[in-house]
């Protein structure tokens, strides 16, 4: 959006498409019209959080990178702003403002983020409001990959402190090898030394290529999260050791198995905790999301946390309990598009657990969350989501093993076209689903004889 945009949709927010668009999230964030993919430049500063996205200002669809921005006191109800970082003509960024972070470098708010063609590494400096921006004149500070490394990909730097140095991670993947993460090194932000990879895919099917690396401390262990492109999309974490500035990976896990979170950026929040944000992305096509006139949502915010074992753990940011409504107890009760569940069950394996979403009224069409203690399977059933065959229409899985005695323990958060599914912290699930009509308001309980605790609230929209 340009500023006269901006301005124009927060005179008259009777403009925006979110209630005449009954696929529309209410309670998620995303712009009030257009294509947004990864979220960037996550800060918490001067008592507000900014939310920086990769925006395309001219249509639902991806292209001509620039950043959104918003802001928000809680990470729940944000503020729309202008377009922070458009591409400017002759500079680095000619081409797009590709995806990067922010750090607090001397009080001032500092962007390092990737210009394209080709992919290189850029700074801008920015006021307190983080309003007026201002590109470093240095620019760009890395302008190539280093030398004798054939890479195909060269993008997204995360940036942390360590002692007197400043490192920089930066993602990309070997010609005719592995998706691998680049560590630089530098005591000014002007001059950066490349060391030698952080870490590296040891298979083909952890990606090809690595993008928008994270790679920040938890508990006793460090961790790295990257989003791994080809064959797969997803994003994986392993959490570890940092010794020799090398990082030795210990257990993995995919940050989410719905495959609609990708590139998720991880910050520091006001409070000192982790906070994980993640691009969530559209399930039909790309005639329909010009039609509808926006593309792309951002996760809700998960704080993260580290098991006993090294698992990492995922759990909602507690203030979104602040959107909920009067609670609904009784399962039979509970009827909508836009709810959170929180239950708990005891699987028997004798028939899956789970829920069915957006039933519609004869029954036909429906989605389904359910957990089968046989195969230690969670999934998602969208094969009757909706009628049109147009929509992504599966059923996806992820392996969740129960201790003995052990609950399922399950989030539900439904917001129209979005699913978000946590289940006993330590697996996530995100998907969209596109029923016909707004009328698909049906709830069932599956198994019903194995619930143990349900508790339901309507979500009110994050305004
Ligand atoms: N999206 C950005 C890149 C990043 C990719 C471009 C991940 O910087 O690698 O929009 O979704």
């Amino acid at each position: 959006m340009t500023r006269r945009e901006c301005l124009a949709v927060l005179a008259a927010p009777k403009l925006l498409a979110s209630e005449s668009d009954p696929l529309r999230p209410r309670y998620h964030f995303l712009p009030p019209k257009n294509w947004m993919n990864d979220p960037n430049g996550l800060v918490y500063h001067k008592g507000l959080y900014h939310l920086f996205y990769q925006y395309n200002p001219n249509g639902a669809y991806w292209g001509d990178m620039h950043w959104g921005h918003a802001t928000s006191p809680d990470m729940v109800r944000w503020t729309h702003l202008p377009v922070a970082l458009a591409p400017v003509p002759g500079s680095p960024d000619k081409d797009g403002v590709f995806s990067g972070c922010c750090r607090i470098h001397d009080g001032v708010p500092t962007i390092f983020y990737t210009g394209v063609w080709p992919e290189t590494q850029n700074i801008i400096l920015a006021n307190d409001s983080l309003t007026a921006f201002q590109r470093f004149p240095g620019n760009p500070v890395i302008s190539r990959p280093p030398e004798g490394l054939s890479v195909t990909a060269f993008r997204d730097p995360n940036v942390w402190r360590e002692g007197a140095d400043w490192m920089m991670a930066i993602g990309s993947g070997l010609k005719d090898g592995n998706g691998l993460v680049l560590l630089y090194r530098s005591t000014d932000l002007a001059h950066w030394e490349y060391l030698h990879p952080l870490a590296q895919a040891a298979r083909t099917e952890d990606g090809v290529i690595w993008e928008c690396p994270n790679f920040f401390p938890l508990g006793t262990k460090s961790v790295l999260v990257v989003s791994a492109d080809h064959p797969i999309r997803k994003p994986f974490y392993w959490t570890g050791r940092y010794e020799g500035r090398r990082f030795l990976a210990g257990k993995m896990g995919a940050i989410d198995d719905g495959g609609y979170c990708y590139a998720p950026q991880v910050f520091v929040d006001g409070k000192g905790r982790q906070v994980l944000f993640g691009w969530i992305s559209e399930g039909r096509t790309v005639a329909a999301q010009k039609a509808a006139g926006w593309a792309g949502l951002q996760s809700l915010p998960r704080v993260l946390d580290l098991s006993e074992a090294g698992e990492l753990l995922m759990r909602p940011l507690p203030e979104l309990a602040s959107l909920r409504g009067a609670e609904v107890s009784a399962p039979e009760k509970l009827q909508g598009d836009s709810y959170e569940i929180a239950a708990e069950f005891a699987p028997t394996g004798a028939a899956p657990s789970g829920f069915a979403l957006r039933v519609s009224p004869n029954g036909k069409q429906r989605t389904v969350v359910s957990y089968n203690a046989w195969q230690a399977l969670l999934g998602i059933d969208r094969t009757q989501s909706s009628l049109s065959r147009d929509n992504e229409q599966d059923i996806r899985t992820t392996r969740l093993v129960l201790a003995a005695g052990e609950p399922l323990r399950i989030r539900v958060f439904l917001d129209r076209s979005v699913i978000e599914v946590f289940a006993n912290d330590r697996v996530c699930m995100t998907s969209r689903i596109y029923p016909e009509s707004g009328a698909y308001t049906g709830f069932e309980v599956m198994n019903a004889a194995s619930l143990r605790r349900f508790r339901a609230w309507p979500m009110h929209a994050a305004v």
